[in-house]
């Protein structure tokens, strides 16, 4: 058992049951015919009849099944539909549900459900900890690895249609012609299981491919190479899906390099996919070192622009406003530009939440992004329904996340970690499932459905994430990780001469009165970016939830918590009830031995052993370190810390960050 099959572990039926019924289809194309081929091989229910209603347009992608009399319909509008609905039914099998009697109806949430890889064309990958790109480039396109193939099954098992094959720092290479026959290979694969590929583009690409002097938007040379450009890539994959740009962010070249605005830029790229039905997805991931706060900069840059971009432009923004923390407020841009179509980008991959070590359960932060409510358009203007399209309409709507996918036999490094990938596709199939449910629909599938398993493991899930962040960065706090690698703590970091917005000081704040980061109208002002109530709520000690206090306020050690604690006392409690959970997780986990394979449960308990330390290292750093200005005691009810303070400080890790 090396966990590669991850939640696919059908096991295919014997003759006796496949002679039992059958699997009708009226269609010959190539995606219902690997429909009926999942459901011959793997399906011991009912017959199954397939068929695709041009009518039934409302679906989308989407389909009904009805199961009466001993009969199965799957009725689509498009032949993808009839797939989706077989995994529907494989799930259901799989799950232990009742398939006799069915009346389903399910319709995407989102047109495009996307992954984002960060894969460089050398094969590393950008906050990748599952090892190599799967896309085996030097290989490519003459020889087919068959991970590509079960990548794309993996993907349409749980409706992800898209998927972004380079890095957002984007190497301009990729769009070379060989680099385009190379992907154009892995195109042919991923088209019959309903995915669109697209490309990462760098924005300097006429410069440096076309030997243009330079890549002013409004040149008409350089509107001439994209458009060339373009065609040529449509010429050799007809339903390539369109580009996703990173742009004067980070260092990466942008239409500002020119004078020019984010729509001007995302404009002309738009203009040059319009014809072929392509979209640009932009993203708002965008600030500098000046003197405003990071969290306020995508808002300032792109509000004003609402109302500028072409309609196949989508704005593309993280969940939250400094960068995929483990916990964040939403990012106040979602909803605030009510003529431009939007979309969340997640992380899935683990950058600030232990790489593939640590067990943390993303789908509930994931929620509480897509539930938080905007006040855009009064109460109920959720982030889901921002970018939905229920709320404003928009051409197309579409979800991203940063994939944690890479060559390890288990995909994804930590055996739980494929949960993060598989929470996500049912996120963005459908954002009305709810976490708890998703993780148990993915227990049974990967492990098994004892209930004996399946109860302690999800609550172990639906637990982990608030456990990462009382470890890490309880009350609000953010980004005081170690430069550069993100794995540990570094509250303390400094580096002569760095940016300070890329340090550790410049978010947590503290000094011998107290620790935070003052966003309310006395401060930075961030708060003012929110729609009311939320302004005033935020704006105000005593109302600001406590999950966010730090984020909003610079808060005084003695402030007195709603549980009757100091603040001092409350931060100790919340880094030791992070610890206190781990160890928890530990005991759960092996107790549930019988239940295991040897290898995944070996595999769990170590990586269970180097998330306990690691929660303990962050804790002690924390603490020793916030109590340099606190000069408070750590409540002596509570387990003392092993580390010295100065040992810590001269920790190094090897952690190379490739960019
Ligand atoms: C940050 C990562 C960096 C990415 C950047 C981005 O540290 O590697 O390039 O986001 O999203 O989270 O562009």
């Amino acid at each position: 058992e090396d966990g590669s099959r991850l939640w696919l572990r059908y096991t295919a039926v014997d003759d006796h049951t496949a002679r039992q019924r059958t699997i009708n289809l009226q269609h010959s194309d190539a995606i219902t015919q690997l429909a009926k081929k999942e459901l011959d091989s793997y399906w011991r229910g009912p017959s199954v009849s397939m068929h695709v209603d041009r009518k039934a347009a409302h679906l989308k992608e989407g389909y009904q099944i009805k199961a009466e009399k001993g009969r199965i319909e799957i009725c689509a509008a498009a032949p993808v539909g009839l797939l989706y609905g077989a995994y529907h039914l494989l799930r259901l099998q799989h799950t232990g549900a009742d398939v006799h009697s069915l009346n389903v109806e399910e319709i995407p949430s989102y047109d495009i459900r996307m992954l984002n890889h960060w894969d460089n064309l050398d094969r590393t990958v950008e906050r990748g900890y599952a090892g190599y790109s799967l896309w085996r480039w030097n290989e490519l396109p003459g020889k087919l690895s068959p991970r590509y193939e079960q990548y794309a099954r993996a993907n349409a098992s749980i409706g992800i249609n898209a998927t972004v094959l380079n890095n957002v720092n984007a190497s301009p290479e990729i769009l070379t012609l060989d680099y385009i026959l190379k992907v154009k290979a892995l195109a042919d694969i991923f088209r019959k299981y309903g995915i669109r590929v697209y490309l990462s583009a760098n924005f300097s690409s006429p410069k440096v491919l076309g030997g243009l002097v330079d890549a002013d938007p409004m040149r008409k040379e350089v509107k001439d190479w994209w458009k060339n450009k373009v065609n040529e890539i449509y010429r050799h994959i007809p339903d390539f899906g369109g580009f996703l740009v990173k742009a004067n962010s980070e260092g990466q070249p942008g239409p500002q390099d020119y004078g020019r605005t984010h729509a001007d830029g995302a404009n002309m790229l738009a203009d040059a996919l319009r014809p072929h039905g392509g979209t640009v997805m932009w993203r708002a991931f965008v600030y500098n070192p000046t003197q405003e706060d990071r969290a306020k900069q995508a808002f300032q840059e792109f509000v004003p622009l609402d109302g500028d971009f072409r309609d196949n432009v989508i704005i593309q923004i993280k969940n939250g406003p400094i960068d995929f923390q483990p916990r964040e407020p939403f990012t106040p841009l979602f909803g605030a530009m009510r003529r431009t179509p939007q979309m969340v980008e997640f992380q899935i991959t683990q950058e600030y939440l232990g790489f593939s070590n640590h067990l943390v359960y993303l789908a509930p932060l994931f929620k509480e992004t897509l539930d938080a409510d905007t006040y855009c358009s009064g109460a109920g203007s959720t982030v889901a329904r921002v970018t939905d399209g229920s709320i404003w309409r928009q051409k197309k709507t579409a979800i991203a996340a940063v994939a944690n996918i890479g060559e390890d036999r288990n995909w994804t490094g930590h055996d739980f970690a494929q949960a993060n990938w598989y929470a996500y596709g049912r996120l963005a199939w459908n954002h009305q499932l709810s976490a708890s449910a998703i993780a148990e629909e993915w227990i049974m599938q990967t492990f098994t459905d004892s209930s004996g398993f399946v109860k302690p493991v999800r609550q172990m899930m639906m637990d982990s994430r608030e456990a990462a962040v009382n470890y890490m960065m309880p009350l609000g706090l953010h980004h005081i990780f170690a430069f550069n690698h993100h794995y540990g703590p570094e509250p303390w970091g400094d580096i002569q001469g760095g940016r300070p917005d890329w340090m550790p000081w410049y978010y947590h704040n503290a000094d011998t009165a107290g620790i935070g980061f003052d966003r309310t109208t006395n401060g930075s002002n961030a708060v003012s970016q929110y729609n009311e109530p939320l302004r005033s709520v935020f704006n105000d000690r005593q109302t600001c939830p406590e999950n966010l206090l730090l984020w909003f306020h610079h808060v005084p050690w003695d402030h007195q918590m709603k549980n009757g604690r100091t603040l001092w006392a409350e931060l100790c409690n919340r880094y030791d009830l992070g610890v206190q959970t781990v160890r928890e997780f530990q005991k759960v986990w092996d107790r549930l031995e019988p239940f295991v394979d040897k290898s995944r449960f070996e595999h769990v308990q170590s990586k269970l052993k180097i998330q306990t330390k690691d929660a303990v290292w962050w804790r002690d750093a924390c603490l020793l370190y916030f109590q340099t200005f606190s000069q408070l005691p750590i409540p002596y009810e509570l387990e003392r810390p092993i580390h010295e303070l100065e040992a810590l400080k001269k920790i190094k890790l090897d952690m190379k960050h490739h960019n």
